[in-house]
């Protein structure tokens, strides 16, 4: 049985172009469990071929398509093309982890997938491959002359009792009577290490970047792949997915860590690695264990960045000191907001202005390259409290500073409570709609006003990026000239509000 596994298009706002985690471990289980198996990601493909064109060359029986919130609708026209070409759609990732429901009521979606899926997709396929027995000896008995070497799942009679579709955990499917039944959910694995490792080799790596090449000066040519070195946190941050992520942290073993890392700088020819946990640095002595363990393996050569998961707690000195000789280029840090109220009773993200001042501080005097995270109108933020967000990015001074705008998603805290307080959101709301790096502002709260959180986050980019000593560093990156036109639209995008960012990032 032969799959397709699909990003589709996006038109959120990322130049980022990650490789997907979550299909290439979806295809590392389904090779070790010897299905054929191809992943197509719009982010790096579509301008190639797009995926009408893909599946019009090439037959796929299945093909399953990933969907955080913002690109679900794309997700759902995917489908719509992968039904025209006749083969079985499964839904999974974050937003079907969410809202499964709104998805099954769509006629070219025939699988929905809640949670982590490597042993889901597999049982999929098991009772697939079962249902092609069950309705060929079906149609047999019927006629006799139904030619078995013609047969395909898509022609087969989905979704037959008998076939076990029913004690598939975290499936959401439609039984013969096209009634929607949405199984229990699997727990999460606790086991990372008995999972097979993502099927890197299946990325066309020459496309992707790990953080964004245009505006944060690395490797515009490097071979840079992605490692999850643990799963899940126990943070309860108000505009974070927990639903998706789950409350317990699952770590890897340091051997199989390393023995990924092994395969991605001597086999695949990384030249640069991106750490995308959650919190990387849950456990401050696993994280130390691990950087002793690059040391020992000799990879500390090949520069590697922690993308999202390193929080300002649960480090020390000494972390990232040997982060730095482990090979580490750059860390980046939630920082979220200035004012501590805002962190402790709004954000509820577990740490303090000070902690962030501190671990900065460390981080820069270890010579790493700093990353800070801001976001702009959370619920209860005043125009002090923004000012407040503006200076501590002038304080701490990161390399980079990603200014983002606050987006309730589904499942968060946040969602929740603007549900309650205010009349912005209903179920059926333009998930499109919903990213983090528009340069629109998605809900006025009490006295904070949209035009307010656009005005602070503006000018959150001026006060930061036109100071004469961020122009010089900027003019004197090489690939600022390369890319002068993009760099030209997105500053006055970003800097001035003028035109959208989107087009400028077209
Ligand atoms: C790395 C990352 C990114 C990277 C790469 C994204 C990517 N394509 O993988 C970048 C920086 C590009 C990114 C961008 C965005 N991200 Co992001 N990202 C993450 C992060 C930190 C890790 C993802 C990961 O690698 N997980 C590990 C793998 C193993 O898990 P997974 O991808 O979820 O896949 C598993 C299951 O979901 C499922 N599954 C996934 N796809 C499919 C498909 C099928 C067919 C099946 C059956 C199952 C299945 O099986 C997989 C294996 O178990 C997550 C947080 C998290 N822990 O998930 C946020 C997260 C996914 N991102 C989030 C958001 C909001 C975004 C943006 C929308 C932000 C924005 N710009 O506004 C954009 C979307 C852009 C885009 N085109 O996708 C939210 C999603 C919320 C939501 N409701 O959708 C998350 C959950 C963060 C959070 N905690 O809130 N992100
Ligand atoms: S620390 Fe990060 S992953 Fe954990 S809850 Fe907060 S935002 Fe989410």
């Amino acid at each position: 049985m032969k799959v397709l596994l699909a990003s589709p298009e996006s038109e959120v706002w990322n130049s980022r172009k990650h490789i997907h985690m979550g299909l290439g471990y979806l295809a590392g289980s389904l090779l070790a469990h010897g299905y054929e198996v191809e992943i197509w990601d719009a982010a790096v493909e579509e301008a190639i071929e797009t995926l009408d064109q893909k599946l019009s060359r090439e037959h796929f029986d299945v093909v399953g398509i990933s969907a955080p919130t913002p690109l679900i609708t794309n997700a759902w026209e995917a489908a719509k093309i992968a039904k025209k070409h006749g083969a079985v759609t499964i839904l999974g990732g974050p937003h079907l982890t969410l809202q499964p429901h709104e998805s099954m009521q769509k006629p070219q979606v025939d699988l929905v997938v809640r949670g982590e899926a490597e042993y889901t997709i597999i049982e999929i396929l098991q009772a697939a491959e079962k249902e092609q027995l069950i309705v060929k000896s079906e149609l047999s008995m019927i006629n006799e002359s139904v030619n078995n070497s013609q047969f395909t799942i898509h022609n087969s009679q989905l979704f037959h009792p008998a076939a076990g579709w029913g004690n598939i955990l975290g499936l959401s499917w439609r039984n013969t009577d096209g009634k929607i039944i949405h199984n229990p959910d699997r727990a999460l694995p606790d086991d990372i290490d008995a999972i097979p490792f993502p099927a890197h080799h299946l990325f066309k790596i020459e496309r992707y970047t790990n953080l964004n090449p245009l505006t944060d000066g690395l490797d515009m040519n490097a071979r840079a792949y992605t490692i999850v070195t643990s799963r899940g946190c126990p943070y309860k941050c108000t505009y974070c997915s927990k639903p998706i992520t789950g409350d317990t942290w699952r770590g890897r073993s340091i051997d199989n860590v390393i023995a990924e890392w092994q395969w991605l700088v001597k086999d695949l020819g990384a030249t640069e690695i991106g750490i995308t946990d959650d919190i990387w640095n849950l456990d401050k002595e696993r994280a130390k264990n691990l950087c002793w363990a690059l040391i020992k393996a000799k990879l500390n050569h090949v520069p590697w960045v922690t993308i999202h998961g390193m929080k300002v707690n649960n480090t020390d000195e000494e972390l990232f000191k040997l982060m730095k000789q482990a090979g580490c280029k750059r860390v980046g840090f939630g920082v979220e907001n200035g004012d501590d109220w805002m962190l402790r009773h709004v954000i509820k993200k577990g740490q303090t202005v000070d902690m962030v001042r501190q671990a900065f501080k460390w981080a820069k005097q270890a010579r790493l390259q700093t990353m800070g995270f801001f976001i702009f109108g959370m619920p209860g933020e005043t125009e002090e409290s923004m000012e407040k967000t503006i200076r501590l990015a002038l304080e701490i001074d990161p390399d980079l500073a990603h200014f983002m705008m606050a987006a309730p998603f589904p499942g968060t805290e946040m969602w929740e409570t603007l549900k309650k307080h205010g009349d912005v959101f209903s179920d059926s709301m333009d998930w499109s709609q919903l990213a983090i790096q528009d340069d629109k502002a998605h809900f006025a709260f009490g006295d904070m006003t949209k035009e307010m959180v656009e005005r602070k986050w503006h000018e959150a980019h001026r006060r930061f990026y036109l100071r004469p000593k961020r122009i010089a560093r900027i003019a004197i990156r090489k690939d600022t000239w390369q890319r002068f036109p993009y760099y030209a639209k997105t500053a006055a995008s970003m800097l001035l509000g003028l035109g959208e960012r989107k087009a400028a990032a077209a």
